[in-house]
């Protein structure tokens, strides 16, 4: 009823789920699943096409995240690491603050279409980055935001700026 009158009325009813295709939820089985590569940007390299923290993802406490990543630059070696945000960025990757959290090879890099696959508990709450570990990428940009929240009932994509 309300559907009709808003659409009646010329309105969009409110996004149901607004979750980007590479971001998949199970909420049964409290995992969710990213299906991630490192790009090629105008501004430097990317993660499907976001950088410099524009998207930020958060995930409720205690969830299992996957992650199928693969290097679609065909020009650099890239590699993905989960660090604790802090104030300022890393020149490079070190250890993951969740176990398990990063690919093979987080400071040389994997080369241009090589894959990774990994699988870690969001087990500890707080604000991280999910960065690109090789020297210098996460400072030209090659990074999104990602919380662990205990408050949140489901996965969300928050767009920034
Ligand atoms: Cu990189």
């Amino acid at each position: 009823m309300l559907f009709a009158l808003l659409l009646s009325l010329g309105m969009s009813p409110p996004p149901i789920d607004s979750l980007p295709s590479w971001v998949q939820v199970d909420p049964a089985a409290r995992t969710v699943t990213l299906d991630l590569a490192a790009t090629p940007g105008d501004s430097g390299p990317t993660l499907n096409g976001h950088h410099r923290g524009d998207v930020q993802l958060v995930v409720p406490l205690n969830w299992t995240v996957r992650w199928t990543w693969v290097n679609r630059d065909t020009a650099a070696s890239h590699s993905l690491v989960v660090m604790v945000e802090r104030e300022k960025l890393p020149l490079e990757g070190g250890h993951p603050s969740l176990e398990n959290a990063l690919s093979r090879a987080v400071t040389a890099g994997l080369r241009p279409g090589q894959k990774d696959l990994t699988t870690f508990v969001a087990d500890q709450a707080g604000w991280y980055w999910m960065l690109c570990g090789v020297p210098g990428h996460a400072l030209a940009g090659e990074w999104i935001g990602f919380k662990v929240d205990r408050e949140a009932t489901g996965v969300v994509v928050v767009l920034k700026k």
